[in-house]
């Protein structure tokens, strides 16, 4: 069997699902590849892993011909809040390093994955249920890369048969890996402030809806697109994809259930403008009718589990 190529192996969705592709294939069948090698980790468990820049493309296809990597989890990416502070970095990172994989999928044979966000839609696009077919006029530049990004799949497949797969994530709500830089994130650093202090300041307003995901929908969502077998697929940009929808008041309210002394307090940064041009619910019938798409964690199952997961570490 040809190996496993997990790039941003680090990262919050990485680090979960290189556990899984492990655990699933065989530790020695897993290379992940990342910045940095983080004190402790465990290779005899998790693969093989080698300090690589995704901008280096010499040194990206210098790993997919010594491992013999078949599959591409093409993960890596500069998020929307880090962007905005970096655009040159977030163009670099996101779109340029898509590029060189698949240029190595065509060559090569890849079938490769990678994350799309539904930081494509803007201030034109629906708010409500973002259709999957609709305006993409994003504002951010990580939005811009994920477009970019997206067209760059779609011509790689309908030109050269590449067999790339996306998903247009919602944020991410984890426990094993802190995500860095997004505009979501706030919907995971409440639940380490509500643990140790009782308390949380957001970045966000207390009014602002966002679509989210707990990591094991998402982590299966992968799975499961990449399972799939391509006559059934008819999105090749990247498909929409949700699982819940709330405000920060409504999680702060979710928590209070568990800790009664929880306060939220807001002051919004940079990061509201963003959060304002996103959609604050989307429609993913095309994943549920293409390939199945459930997910399992509404906001109550997810809060618990969060606080639950978060309390035993
Ligand atoms: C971010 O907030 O930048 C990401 C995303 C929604 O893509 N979590």
């Amino acid at each position: 069997m040809k190996r496993i190529l997990i790039t941003g192996a680090n990262g919050q969705i990485g680090s979960e699902l290189r556990e899984t592709l492990a655990a699933q294939y065989g530790s020695d069948q897993v290379i992940s590849i990342d910045l940095n090698k983080p004190a402790g980790y465990d290779a005899k468990k998790l693969g093989v892993l080698e300090s690589v820049d995704v901008t280096d493309r010499q040194a990206i296809e210098k790993i997919i011909d010594q491992y013999q990597v078949g599959t591409v989890f093409h993960l890596v990416g500069i998020l929307s809040g880090k962007g905005e502070l970096n655009p040159d970095l977030a163009w670099n990172v996101n779109v340029s390093s898509l590029k060189y994989v698949l240029d190595f999928a065509k060559e090569k044979s890849l079938r490769v994955f990678w994350p799309s966000s539904i930081a494509v839609f803007g201030p034109t696009s629906p708010k409500e249920q973002t259709p999957q077919i609709t305006t993409l006029e994003p504002t951010s530049i990580y939005g811009v890369t994920k477009v970019a990004g997206e067209l760059l799949c779609n011509y790689y497949f309908n030109k050269y048969r590449v067999d790339v797969r996306s998903l247009r994530f919602p944020g991410l709500i984890s426990y094993k890996t802190p995500p860095g830089g997004g505009t979501t994130d706030y919907a995971v650093e409440i639940f380490y402030e509500a643990l140790k202090r009782q308390a949380y300041t957001s970045f966000l307003k207390r009014d602002t809806v966002l679509p989210m995901m707990y990591m094991p929908d998402a982590i299966r969502a992968i799975l499961e697109l990449m399972a799939s077998p391509s006559d059934d697929l008819t999105i090749r940009t990247s498909y929409n994809l949700t699982a819940i929808s709330f405000s920060v008041a409504e999680l702060a309210t979710e928590i209070q259930k568990h800790i009664p002394a929880f306060q939220l307090s807001t002051d919004p940064d940079h990061r509201q403008k963003i959060a304002d041009s996103w959609p604050r619910s989307i429609d993913d019938s095309i994943a549920r009718r293409d390939w199945g798409w459930r997910h399992a964690f509404d906001l109550s199952a997810m809060t618990r589990e969060m606080l639950k997961n978060l309390q035993a570490q």
